[in-house]
Order: C-alpha cells, then sequence, then structure tokens
C-alpha cells in the first residue's frame, strides 16, 4: 500500500532526505506511516501540532566510542549507540543489542518500534534502544566483561532508573546485564532499577527470561481463538533461531500441545520430525553456548542443514520468525503460503519483509506484528521496574499472570483500532495506531517539546 495522504507524504520526503542511508529505519517508518493515513484525515489536529514529524524525529541520538581489551593485551574500538526516541508516555525504555551488524539505521528502526510496542503494553514507558558492533561470539567471559564495562563507562552518564532504562536483546542476556549494572552501581553509587533483565540475586523478575517467547505464544493462542476458533494444541510449528526468544517461544508452545519440528541459528537449521527435545536445546545454547549443528549430533533422526533461509520452506501451520530483521522475504513468504502456513507471528523484531507481509495478508492468513506480538519481554520489564521501585519481589506465577493479561490485552486492543478504523482483521494497522493514540494524546498534552 503507498502513502497518499499529503501530509503524511511530506513527512516521508523529509525523513528519507534526513535518514537516507538508514534503510531499516526509513522501512519500518514507512509501515507505520501507512497504517496512520485514516488515524490523521480523522483527526487533522495532528498535522497543526506536527505531532507525526515529531514522533519520527528521535528526542536524542548518542554515538561513542567503546575501546576495551581482549586476553591477549590487543586493543580494540567498537561503536556504541543510544537512541533515546520518545518519552512522552515514561522514561526512555528499550534493549541493548550487540551484533556485528549493528549501526545507527538498526539502532534507530529498533528504537522507534519501541515506542509503540511500549506503549501497546500499557505501561507507562517510553521508547529507546541501544547496542554495539562488538561481536561477543568467541569471546571469553572476561572480554565480554571488559567490554561491557567500556560500555558503560559512556552510557552510564545517559541513563537513570527514571531517565532510561536498557535491557538486553541480541547478543545481551543476564551475563552482560549483570557487567553492565555492577559497572553503573561502581560509577554512581547507586543501586537502582537502572537496568532490567537482570540476575535474580540482585534485583530480578522472575519470569523476564522466558517473558517474550510466553508472551508470543499467550498472543498466539488469544488471537488464534478470536479470530479462527482454533488453538495453538496439535498444529506442527517452525520457529527461527535459537535464542532467548526462539527458546521460551519453543517451551510455551510445546506446554500448549504444539509441535515445533525446527530451530535455526546464522548458520543453519535443525528439523526433527519427532518435536523438538528442549532440553539438548538449553543445554547446548545456554550452558554450552555452541551453534544448534551440535543438536544433529546428540539427537538420533533430526536433521542439519546448512543456510538459514531454508527453515522457511519446511512445511508448518504456525511460522515463529524469531531471530532478526528481514528474516523472511518475498520468496520465502511465498513458500510458506504455498506450503499452508496459517499464522505467522513475529518474536524477532521486523523480521518480515513488506513484500512477505503483504504477500502474508493477500493470503488471508493470521499476522502477528512484532510490536504486538513480541512486546511480552518489554512488558516484563516493565513488571521488573515495578518490583524494584516497590523493593519487593512478585512469585513466577503473578508476574506470568500479569504477562498473560497484558498480551491478551494487546491482541484485543490491536484488533479494535484496527476495527476502529475500517480496518478489521489488520493487525499490523491495528497495533500501529493504538500504539500511536496514547503516544499522540501524551504529546498533545504536554505541549510542543
Ligand atoms: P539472542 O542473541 O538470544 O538470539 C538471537 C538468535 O537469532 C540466535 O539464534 C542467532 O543466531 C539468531 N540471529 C541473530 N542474528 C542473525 C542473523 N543476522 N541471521 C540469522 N540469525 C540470526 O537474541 P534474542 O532471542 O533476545 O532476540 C531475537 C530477536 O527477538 C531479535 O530480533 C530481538 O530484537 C527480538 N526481541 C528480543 C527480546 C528480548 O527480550 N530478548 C524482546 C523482543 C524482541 P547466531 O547465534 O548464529 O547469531
Ligand atoms: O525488543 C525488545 O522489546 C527488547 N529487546 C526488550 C526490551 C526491554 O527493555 O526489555
Amino acid at each position: 500500500m503507498a502513502l497518499t495522504n499529503q501530509y503524511l507524504l511530506s513527512v516521508m520526503e523529509t525523513v528519507k532526505k534526513r535518514n537516507g542511508a538508514e534503510p531499516e529505519f526509513i522501512q519500518a517508518v514507512t509501515e507505520v506511516l501507512e497504517s496512520f493515513e485514516p488515524v490523521v484525515e480523522a483527526n487533522p489536529q495532528l498535522e497543526a501540532l506536527g505531532i507525526v514529524e515529531r514522533i519520527v524525529e528521535p528526542e536524542r541520538f548518542i554515538q561513542f566510542r567503546v575501546p576495551w581489551v581482549d586476553d591477549a593485551g590487543k586493543v580494540h574500538v567498537n561503536r556504541g549507540y543510544r537512541v533515546q526516541f520518545n518519552s512522552a508516555i515514561g522514561p526512555y525504555k528499550g534493549g541493548i543489542r550487540l551484533h556485528p551488524s549493528v549501526n545507527a539505521s538498526i539502532i534507530k528502526f529498533l528504537g522507534f518500534e519501541q515506542c509503540f510496542k511500549n506503549s501497546l503494553t500499557g505501561l507507562p514507558m517510553g521508547g529507546g534502544k541501544g547496542g554495539s558492533d562488538f561481536d561477543p561470539k568467541g569471546k571469553s567471559d572476561m572480554e565480554i566483561m571488559r567490554f561491557c564495562h567500556s560500555f558503560m563507562n559512556e552510557l552510564y552518564r545517559h541513563i537513570g532508573a527514571d531517565t532510561d532504562v536498557p535491557a538486553g536483546d541480541i547478543g545481551v542476556g543476564a551475563r552482560e546485564v549483570g557487567f553492565m549494572f555492577g559497572q553503573y552501581k561502581k560509577l554512581t553509587n547507586q543501586y537502582t532499577g537502572v537496568l532490567t533483565g537482570k540476575g535474580l540475586s540482585y534485583g530480578g523478575s522472575l519470569a523476564r527470561k522466558e517473558a517474550t517467547g510466553y508472551g508470543l505464544l499467550y498472543f498466539t493462542e488469544e488471537m488464534m481463538s478470536c479470530m479462527k476458533n482454533d488453538s495453538v494444541a496439535g498444529k506442527t510449528i517452525v520457529i527461527s533461531g535459537s535464542g532467548n526468544v526462539a527458546i521460551y517461544a519453543c517451551e510455551k508452545a510445546q506446554e500448549l500441545g504444539g509441535k515445533v519440528v525446527a530451530l535455526s541459528d546464522s548458520n543453519g537449521y535443525i528439523y526433527d520430525a519427532e518435536g523438538i527435545k528442549l532440553d539438548v536445546v538449553k543445554q547446548i545454547k545456554e550452558v554450552e553456548r555452541a551453534r544448534i549443528s551440535v543438536y544433529a549430533d546428540r539427537v538420533p533422526g533430526s536433521v542439519y542443514t546448512v543456510g538459514c533461509k531454508g527453515i522457511w520452506t519446511i512445511p508448518c501451520d504456525i511460522a515463529l520468525p524469531c531471530a532478526t530483521q528481514n528474516e523472511i522475504d518475498g520468496e520465502s513468504a511465498a513458500i510458506l503460503v504455498k506450503n499452508g502456513v496459517q499464522v505467522v507471528a513475529e518474536g524477532a523484531n521486523m523480521p518480515s519483509t513488506p513484500e512477505a507481509i503483504a504477500t502474508f495478508q493477500n493470503a488471508g492468513l493470521l499476522f502477528a506484528p512484532a510490536k504486538a506480538s513480541n512486546a511480552g519481554g518489554v512488558a516484563t520489564s516493565g513488571l521488573e521496574m515495578s518490583q524494584n521501585s516497590m523493593r519487593y519481589s512478585w512469585t513466577f506465577e503473578e508476574v506470568d499472570a500479569k504477562l498473560k493479561q497484558i498480551m491478551i490485552g494487546i491482541f484485543h486492543n490491536a484488533y479494535d483500532a484496527a476495527k476502529k478504523y475500517g480496518k478489521e482483521g489488520d493487525l499490523v494497522a491495528g497495533a500501529n495506531i493504538a500504539g500511536f493514540e496514547k503516544i499522540a494524546s501524551a504529546m498533545i498534552a504536554q505541549g510542543v517539546v
């Protein structure tokens, strides 16, 4: 769908002029602005108050040098980033990604998406994102620690429990959050909930580790129940990635009675017709930090295939992309549709290209966009912030129950917003609109800042 509204067209033109070398950021903005057409047409004050041109421009973008020393004594320099995108509804909130592909475009697309996702959770969190082009693969624990400490040596001056609260993303789990938290505490002499995804012994929340994957399945189950009178039980499921999101999506999918037959990493994918043995995967990925190919050496009858894109050629009822952006292109989407996929729910951020989304929507299947379906991670980060503020912790069951309610609420908000603007069933539009309405209302109330 191309933009036709003059106001949105002019905003988009400026975004392209200002950020021409940032394809992922432009992709994310284009998709969101396309959803806004009926909203800006119904609410002329949005144009008068410059809401959309303000929302696409980050409040602050920080870039910094991250020098660190490897185990052999050699000095390396990486580039660090933090984008503080929008603070209308709460302190900036969003993860930190450590991956060689990280650049300004990746950080800005993630920070932009985060604003709407955080709004959808219903919790008071603005949007931010950070990261570095540091590659954690093959690094020792001490190298990871020195990098994380150096990263925090600059980041600490920009964050705070009421200012900006980072967390994990690709390449950042409890180990990295622990190193960053320790350095923040040392530099500021303050013990605050400045990061989420912390370990349980120093302020982390139960169920945060599981939250994104579990939340994805709570959303999927509610979407299938309400829109198709169906459920995850008995379905064949393909999940890409084998990191934090993929592992706990697999766990909850299996608990709901689904059969997960494939997982992947950036080198290739495993297929296990009998259903993935998750204890084997956890040992390989969480304990040994090894490659997913090892699974085929350990589980008789399973098969490893080199190349990660091939995972989308496996016939399935439900596809859950949980690795990275643009991992499903138009061609892979067409194969999934040809093989009869009924549901696609995004665990990763922006895993489907615009061509893939169009293919899914034209096929009439259920499509859950990332900013709605993967919001469980940041929602539970919000619950971690609440617990830290209260100096208290909830049980696993309490946090999990709140997470489930939040995911069910997000589905209904997105569904209802789409319906309100004449796009019933289009959860892409619904999620963008529902996320936007709260931010826009707060921005209007606060004036031109
Ligand atoms: P992890 O680092 O735990 O795992 C990432 C997984 O994706 C690994 O299997 C990795 O394989 C694979 N992967 C990463 N980059 C690529 C690539 N360029 N091509 C193919 N495979 C790739 O990260 P998470 O599980 O935390 O994050 C996965 C996705 O979910 C990301 O899009 C993230 O933004 C999103 N997300 C994460 C949340 C969280 O709470 N952690 C919350 C919401 C969204 P390899 O080991 O080979 O690199
Ligand atoms: O993309 C995401 O929502 C995350 N990586 C989680 C962010 C957070 O602050 O928990």
